[in-house]
């Protein structure tokens, strides 16, 4: 197998670490913002295959980075759930907030369906992608989907989210029950089109009680690894539970996931040490990439020495729309063992 990525995620210590980074499609590409230009509402956007697949492509054909992300959103299953959803330019994303009494009007039948576009995107971008690089399809975790459509935009705190699941506990898990049976089958149907790995973004795991992780997290990212290995699809799944801490080892061992990306916080070789074989990924800080420089030099050196056995090089989290072209290059190059020429960045 010549794909590094997927050789890593088969278990193998693979050197140079293969790379690609959170949102490396997206804003900081003038090509990416030549194409978002043509349709602004950015859910056509997302479900137009023809540009979903041309911005998919960019960073493979810019930088040569060893994976390509499905241009998507984890936002497009509450909309084909029935909820409505907007991007609203300069804000984000704003949702109809639910309340408690809206969780059983909520679709799963069907929901995947919705997306077939999508799906469509996967098709297209497989067809361009040469073996060496490998196509990753995603979905959001049902419990940060649900913390935006009950939140009904992007939060610091989630506070309201949580108290909701304190305050309705048969009503949350009905919830994420519904979303993880919509999300198993979104990334079947990924799967099929050619999504060669499926990585469930967790992006809101922080702060929340060992209890609730377990409740909020574990359980619903498991019945999602269950449900597609039920369909009969063998693609490994990584798991991404951002900020989880410590809890982000259990989460490894209890949902069942086949790799484990980590976000900027973690101590990789803590986590290695207790998971000795599972294949990781990350975890250079996004914020060491907009600085440039020497600090992001040092950054990179930092990563590369916390990292032992099978591990794909990553950002803990998504590029910024101001960060250097030169810094990326420079990153991949010395991640590569290149020369590596690093630019001041846009913050001090
Ligand atoms: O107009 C634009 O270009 C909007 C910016 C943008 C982009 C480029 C949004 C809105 N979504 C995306 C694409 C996207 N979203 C990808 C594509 C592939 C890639 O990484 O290159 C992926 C994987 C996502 C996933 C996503 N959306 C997450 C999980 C990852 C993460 O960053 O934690 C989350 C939380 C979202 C919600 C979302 N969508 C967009 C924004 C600005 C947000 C965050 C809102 C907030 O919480 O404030």
């Amino acid at each position: 197998m010549t794909n590094p990525i997927l050789r890593t995620l088969a278990g193998e210590t693979v050197r140079p670490l293969p790379i690609w980074f959170m949102r490396q499609a997206g804003r900081h590409l003038p090509e990416y913002k030549a194409v978002r230009a043509t349709t602004p509402d950015f859910i056509s956007f997302c479900l137009n295959p023809e540009k979903a697949a041309e911005v998919t492509l960019q960073p493979i054909r810019r930088y040569g980075m060893d994976a390509a992300i499905l241009f998507a959103d984890i936002l497009l299953i509450p909309g084909a759930m029935g909820r409505k959803v907007e991007f609203i330019k300069g804000t984000g994303p704003v949702l109809e907030p639910m309340a408690v009494e809206d969780v059983a009007g909520l679709t799963v039948e069907g929901a995947a369906a919705e997306l077939s576009p999508v799906y469509e995107t996967v098709r297209r971008v497989r067809a361009e992608l040469d073996a060496s690089r490998t196509l990753i399809g995603f979905a959001g975790a049902p419990w940060t989907v649900a913390t935006y459509m009950i939140e009904g935009r992007g939060t610091p705190t989630k506070e309201v989210a949580k108290r909701f699941a304190y305050a309705h506990p048969k009503e949350i898990g009905v919830m994420l029950d519904k979303l993880a049976d919509a999300t198993i089958e979104y990334l079947v149907g990924q799967a099929q089109a050619g999504a060669q790995v499926l990585k469930v973004f967790e992006s809101w795991a922080q702060g929340l009680s060992p209890s609730q992780f377990e409740m909020l997290v574990i359980k619903p990212t498991k019945r999602i690894v269950e449900g597609v290995r039920a369909a009969g699809v063998e693609v490994p799944i990584m798991g991404f539970p951002r900020a989880a801490g410590i809890k982000a080892i259990a989460y490894a061992g209890e949902t069942g996931v086949d790799a484990l990306a980590l976000g900027t916080d973690c101590p990789m070789d803590v986590v290695r040490a207790a998971l000795p074989s599972l294949p990781l990924q990350g975890n250079l800080d996004p914020l060491a990439l907009r600085m440039g420089g020497e600090v992001l030099r040092r950054a990179v050196d930092g990563v590369l020495e916390s990292v032992s056995g099978p591990h794909i090089f990553n950002l803990g989290h998504g590029v910024a729309p101001d960060v250097q072209i030169a810094n990326v290059e420079a990153v991949i190059a010395h991640v590569r063992g290149e020369e590596a020429r690093y630019v001041p960045g846009v913050v001090g």
